[in-house]
């Protein structure tokens, strides 16, 4: 934490500008050593024009901004190089500070130490990290909820309540004299426990939307041979990026692309016809297209209209069992055959062939995932898996309240599970965290943040 660590912020490539950051406490007195101007005497939160120069050769010409302890990023001084884009510039400007006495930052370092210096919260931590990563507007929004303090307030707002239980039970027990202390009684710890509760569930009931936004969806597109499948996904995509014939076994390995479905990223994957097969390259393709449905959140199992339910699409209805699925019936300009056994999946009439197909299908699967509930939120949801287990954590710990509630355990016993609750809930913004959990953490996030 003493050190000064420095990275580059940029992606390093031909681009006009690359930024260099440098935080710690060294950082204006390393950089003055490599400047042509006097850093020391520069204003917090200015921008000066110089060269970065070794010994009397001039590097490059660059802007060099200063941030100092403690208003800044990581709330230590920092300083940022804007240097011309090119990887030469960087990489010399990098080696001048790493010899004057800065080190490499390690991935997420700025990110942690603002964390340890209590600038940010973990989840904030991880919603830069996840605007980082976003690819979509859905996944902006969602992200700058979190950059925002949104799912922070709400779940500090819920460790308040319980603090103020806790100091209650204590004031009651250490000091009974006390009259104007809130007494706490059973009914009132499961008044709090129940409001507390309900959040709890809230938020993990949605975070099932957080992470379709954050990760967009799977879409197996599977079937046995020759039933339209690539066909289908060259008409999502708009292109010929399958290779389509009316030989079974065409593709072989898988196929893929990807559509927006109101702002959200789908991802679709064409699969081998499944079948039984002596050959070798098919059945490698069948083995990746059983791997896929199980990666995948929605199974399109495309059936020839035209022709009976077989055994071979039964077996394929075999590899599909628990999955989410929407069946479609493809080619309904040769025939309209219909299968019992499917009724109870969603299902679609349609002709690969005919272009309105598109249109039905992205509907259908716009209505099986609730997308307008995501299109009309506000977009305040978790994402985040560590903290989503944290959350179901809590809601278990809840419900043991519930239930000491109802085996009347005195409220001095009880307060042990409020606490560790407070505790828990303190875990996902970082207000109680371990050591060894934040390396795992901040090590995930890109380098230079
Ligand atoms: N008439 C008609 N033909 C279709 C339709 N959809 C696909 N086909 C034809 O059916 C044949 C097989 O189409 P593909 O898209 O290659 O089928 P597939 O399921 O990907 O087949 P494999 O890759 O072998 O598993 C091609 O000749 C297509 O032109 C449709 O809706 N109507
Ligand atoms: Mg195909």
């Amino acid at each position: 934490m003493n050190d000064t660590i420095c990275a580059i912020g940029t992606l390093v490539g031909e681009s006009s500008i690359n930024l260099i950051r440098i935080s710690g406490n060294k950082s204006i007195e390393i950089v003055n050593k490599i400047f042509d101007k006097d850093l020391t005497k520069k204003e917090s939160h200015t921008i000066t024009y110089g060269f970065i120069v070794d010994e009397k050769e001039k590097i490059d010409e660059v802007l060099v901004s200063v941030f100092k302890s403690p208003r800044s990023f990581t709330t230590e001084d920092i300083v940022e190089i804007n240097t011309h884009g090119g990887k030469a510039p960087v990489k010399k400007i990098m080696e001048l500070l790493l010899n004057n006495g800065a080190r490499l930052a390690e991935p997420g370092e700025f990110l942690k130490r603002a964390f340890l210096n209590g600038r940010i919260d973990l989840i904030e931590a991880e919603s830069v990290s996840d605007m980082i990563n976003a690819k979509t507007e859905s996944a902006r929004k969602m992200s700058m909820k979190g950059i925002d303090k949104e799912i922070s307030n709400r779940i500090n707002s819920l460790r308040e309540i319980l603090l103020s239980l806790i100091a209650n039970i204590e004031v009651n027990i250490d000091y009974p004299e006390y009259e104007d202390a809130v007494i706490v009684t059973k009914e009132l710890i499961n008044e709090k426990n129940i409001e507390i509760k309900n959040k709890i569930e809230e938020l993990i009931d949605s975070s099932n939307n957080g992470l379709i936004v954050k990760n967009g969806l799977n879409v197996a597109i599977v079937g046995k041979p020759n039933v339209g499948k690539s066909s289908i996904l060259n008409s999502l995509l708009g292109e010929e990026k399958a290779i389509v014939t009316d030989i079974k076994g065409t593709t072989r390995d898988i196929v893929e692309g990807n559509i927006l479905i109101n702002g959200i990223d789908v991802y679709l994957y064409d699969t081998a016809g499944i079948r039984e097969t002596d050959e070798l390259v098919e059945s490698i393709g069948i083995e990746k297209s059983i791997s896929k449905i199980k990666e995948s959140d929605l199974v399109l199992f495309v059936l020839d209209s035209s022709s009976n339910f077989d055994y071979e699409d039964k077996k394929v209805l075999d590899n599909i069992k628990n999955k989410k699925v929407l069946v479609i019936y493809n080619k309904i300009d040769l025939g309209n055959k219909k299968v019992k056994e499917l009724e109870k999946y969603d299902s679609l009439n349609i002709s690969a062939k005919n272009k309105n197909c598109v249109e039905i299908i992205k509907q259908k699967i716009f209505e099986m995932f609730n997308l307008d509930d995501i299109s009309n939120s506000d977009f305040t949801y978790i994402s985040n898996v560590r903290q989503i287990s944290l959350l179901k954590k809590c809601l278990k710990i809840s419900e043991d309240i519930e239930n000491e509630i109802k085996k009347d355990i005195p409220i001095d016993l009880m307060e042990i599970n409020i606490k560790l609750l407070w505790e828990t809930l303190g875990e996902i913004t970082g207000n109680v965290y371990k050591e060894e959990l934040l390396d795992e953490i901040f090590s995930k996030f890109c380098l230079g943040k």
